[in-house]
């Protein structure tokens, strides 16, 4: 045990950290070596218990024993989303089916989902992380969770679910939908805070303002957002707009669901719960390692993961790591906030083009709800892109002119960002379909004959 500074922002008594007592503060040196030795033991099962890794680590001639340092994971081969398909449903499995006490799965875009498994110990993992997420967003028991992330297989609804309930606090399990009933049960039972996708909360501030319902007068101070990309621009709109303080919640089926990562209050990167995940950011097309603080693909290694472990998972996410200290005297390194995929570029006219840069320059223009939506499509072999954005009510009854006059500067924001000319098309409030989970916000009409 090491004797350390208490963050200055919690208290000035000095206090003893430990893995078990205090893991968001644990001292560097002990979390690495933490990291360490669960990192070898993970290899060492994954060789043992699962072909298909074994078979990679032959190809390359490794056994576990090759792992000595941390920086050895660099000799490891990746796990690829493929790798997932081409062994559906159980082929990733650690675990004998006995032990395995859940399964959930993602939806994926194309064919068979994703199939994820969690032994007792593991849910019991996932539980301590979403406890220690919303501790890290402030919450205690006594605070009033309205979990509106989805119950079923994906993972947002009982990963959020049994973090609150360990934390003490009384969760409202809704899941999504019925959005007049959320803001129903959002001012009778008294919540202080709210999970789900930002965009759905988006969707429940606006129906909530038609029926006269003012957030800013409810209790409501916290929302823990995530499963969706989403700017900072997005983030002051929303806080703007009911008083309350958002925090960013990362976190993917492959490696556990929601409880990654998450902001704390200095709202500057999301802290990764490094003693269970380790994180290396690579270039997306070389797979070379990039040092701190460059944007590249985010790679996940599960370090506890009993029924499922994932080595050096490719999320497709991009972000960059932030070694600097935080002020609030976590140890656990930051991500940046997650606004791109590698698999959700759009090539337009030779530009790269991500759907958060639209957002961001929306998000810039009064007039406009931050609702929008991308339309692909292609003429003579030419990617098209067309951006639908609804404007609020009062732009909408303006004249001709005035809205002739929005849909410019619309455009040039956009072009100010991107450097091309878009075609931008306004639309009637609610004419875009309003998501209960994650939102879509392109629409692929190049393959339609
Ligand atoms: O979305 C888990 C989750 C539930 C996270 C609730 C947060 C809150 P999947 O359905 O497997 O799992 O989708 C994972 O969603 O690879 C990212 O591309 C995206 N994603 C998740 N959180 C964020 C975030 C859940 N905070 C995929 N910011 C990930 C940006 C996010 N993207």
């Amino acid at each position: 045990m090491v004797t350390v500074k208490e963050c200055p922002a919690k208290t000035t008594a000095q206090t003893v950290y430990s893995p078990a007592s205090a893991p968001d503060y644990v001292p560097i040196a002990l979390l690495r070596e933490l990291q360490l030795s669960r990192l070898k033991n993970i290899v060492t099962r994954a060789w043992e218990r699962v072909p298909h890794f074994r078979a990679r680590l032959d190809e390359r001639g490794l056994t576990p024993d090759r792992i000595r340092s941390l920086a050895d994971i660099s000799l490891l081969p990746f796990t690829v989303k493929t790798d997932l398909r081409d062994t559906y449903p159980f082929g990733l499995f650690a675990s004998p089916m006995e032990e395995i006490v859940r399964l959930h799965a993602s939806s994926g875009t194309t064919g068979k989902p994703i199939v994820v498994a969690y032994t007792r110990q593991d849910l019991d993992v996932w539980t301590s992380v979403m406890k220690r997420a919303f501790a890290t967003c402030g919450l205690h028991s006594g605070d009033v969770i309205q979990n509106a992330y989805g119950y079923g297989l994906f993972t947002g609804g009982l990963g959020a679910h049994y973090g609150a309930e360990d934390l003490g606090a009384t969760v409202i399990p809704i899941s999504g939908g019925n959005t007049d009933r959320q803001i129903m049960v959002m001012k009778d039972f008294g919540v202080t805070a709210i999970c789900c996708t930002p965009s759905y909360f988006l969707h429940m501030i606006e129906r909530a303002a038609q029926l006269d319902i003012d957030i800013r007068d409810l209790p409501l101070r916290v929302g823990v957002f995530g499963a969706e990309p989403w700017t900072s621009g997005m983030r002051d709109r929303i806080e703007r707009l009911t008083g309350i303080q958002a925090f960013d919640i990362y976190g993917l089926s492959e490696i556990i669901g929601p409880g990654v990562a998450v902001e704390c209050p200095c709202q500057n990167g999301l802290h990764i719960f490094e003693d269970h995940f380790y994180p290396e950011i690579v270039d997306p097309d070389t797979g070379n390692v990039l040092p701190d603080g460059e944007d590249g693909e985010l790679v996940l290694t599960t370090l506890s993961k009993y029924a499922m472990p994932m080595i050096r998972y490719r999320t497709r996410d991009i972000t960059a790591l932030m070694p600097e200290p935080c002020p609030c005297g976590r140890s656990l390194r930051r991500m940046r906030r997650v606004g791109r995929r590698t698999d959700d570029m759009m090539i337009i006219r030779g530009v790269n083009v991500f759907p958060s840069q639209i957002e961001s320059a929306l998000l810039e223009v009064e007039g406009t709800l931050p609702h929008y939506q991308i339309i692909l499509t292609r003429h003579h072999g030419l990617d098209q892109m067309e951006v639908q954005v609804e404007v609020t009510s009062e732009s909408f009854s303006d004249k001709i002119g005035a809205l002739e006059q929005l849909n410019d500067k619309i455009a040039d924001a956009i072009e100010h960002v991107l450097s091309i000319r878009v075609q931008v098309t306004l639309v009637e409030p609610s004419t875009i379909q309003r998501s209960e989970g994650k939102a879509k916000r392109v629409i692929d009409r190049r393959l339609q004959p």
